[in-house]
């Protein structure tokens, strides 16, 4: 017989490394994580990791031939900034990657004869408002207004959507006996916020960029105007909305996209944030006119209602909560341990 396994790609990831460390101490199967780096540092022994690339589908066919995989959290991608300059590879990684993973995870939900549950997060970067005015006109975007990305990773994030949902609803639509299929499972998350882990190749970076410079003491150039406002929301946030969802009975889900937001904040006022706990930052605004439009076609804010209602979703952490018990403490112990 094989083992039940929960599978997590881009394990070493931002979001990875969070949801793997709290998978770690609640999860009673063997939890196997893929990614092109090696195991994230705290993790050896607890999980089983394959250092490989999603694409290799001798390796996904390895792995279920010894494992009942009924969990994926699919979080392998290539972010907004990173796929703008190569957005072939991005493509490859971000769409192929997914369509290989959905069609593994529909195989092995005929072969259980119950649903694999598929979980994948998307992005604010799936949304994409044309012009200052409509931002501001539209401030709470709702999951099926201004589905229009303008950047390679927001397409591949919405058109990932459409096949997850197409797999887990559609999938040999015109076979003569229905399949099972798999359960496919989404978060539009916010720009996130992690006191352990630094982004690399995002376009939201900004805000966490600026309060690791101000922790270790370094001057930090924003690439941003002062009035561009996204939604934010700290990390233990999204892992705790991943495993909820993950939770959720079926039954109680009208949609299988959901955003989610906590906060919402303009880079000054995140700045002046950060200058509240490290009153000696020095934060200057140089604006980056390219990265600075992607970010204004971003909404200023998201309406979470439906996953309020259906699966009681909420942040723990408002922004008050995330600045002064999250991110401050944990942030300065890293760079000056006592
Ligand atoms: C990025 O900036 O690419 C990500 C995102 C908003 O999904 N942080």
């Amino acid at each position: 017989m094989r083992r039940k396994a929960t599978l997590i790609t881009g394990a070493a990831g931002e979001i990875g490394q969070a949801l793997v460390d709290s998978l770690v101490k609640i999860s009673d199967q063997q939890l196997i994580t893929l990614d092109i780096q090696p195991a994230p540092a705290g993790v050896a022994g607890k999980v089983i990791h394959i250092q490989g690339d999603i694409l290799d589908k001798s390796m996904l066919s390895r792995l279920v031939s010894e494992y009942e995989i009924d969990t994926i959290y699919h979080l392998a991608a290539l972010l907004s900034t990173r796929s703008e300059f190569t957005p072939t590879a991005a493509h490859q990684v971000n769409v192929e990657g997914t369509l290989v993973l959905l069609q593994m995870a529909s195989e092995q939900s005929e072969w259980r004869g119950s649903p694999v549950k598929f979980i994948f997060p998307s992005s604010i970067a799936a949304y994409g408002l044309p012009d200052i005015e409509t931002k501001t006109n539209y401030a709470r975007v709702r999951e099926w207004e201004w589905n229009y990305p303008r950047t390679m990773y927001g397409c591949n994030k919405l058109y990932c959507e459409q096949l997850g949902i197409y797999f887990s609803q559609h999938y040999r639509q015109l076979a003569a006996d229905r399949p099972v299929m798999l359960d496919f499972r989404s978060l539009r998350f916010p720009g996130l916020i992690s006191a352990f882990t630094v982004p690399s190749g995002g376009t939201s970076d900004y805000g966490p960029e600026m309060l690791h410079a101000a922790a270790k003491g370094e001057a930090y150039a924003c690439f941003v105007r002062e009035d561009v406002r996204i939604p934010f929301m700290a990390m233990p946030d999204a892992v705790t909305a991943l495993l909820r969802l993950t939770a959720a009975p079926s039954s109680t889900l009208s949609r299988r996209v959901y955003n989610i937001t906590s906060f919402s904040l303009s880079a000054v006022e995140f700045r002046d944030l950060v200058l509240k706990s490290y009153p000696g930052a020095q934060i200057s605004f140089e604006p980056d006119l390219k990265r600075q439009a992607i970010v204004d076609s971003w909404p200023a804010d998201l309406d979470d209602t439906p996953a309020r209602r259906d699966w009681g979703w909420y942040p723990d952490y408002g922004v008050e909560r995330c600045f002064v018990e999250y991110l401050v403490p944990n942030i300065t112990k890293r760079y000056h341990p006592a």
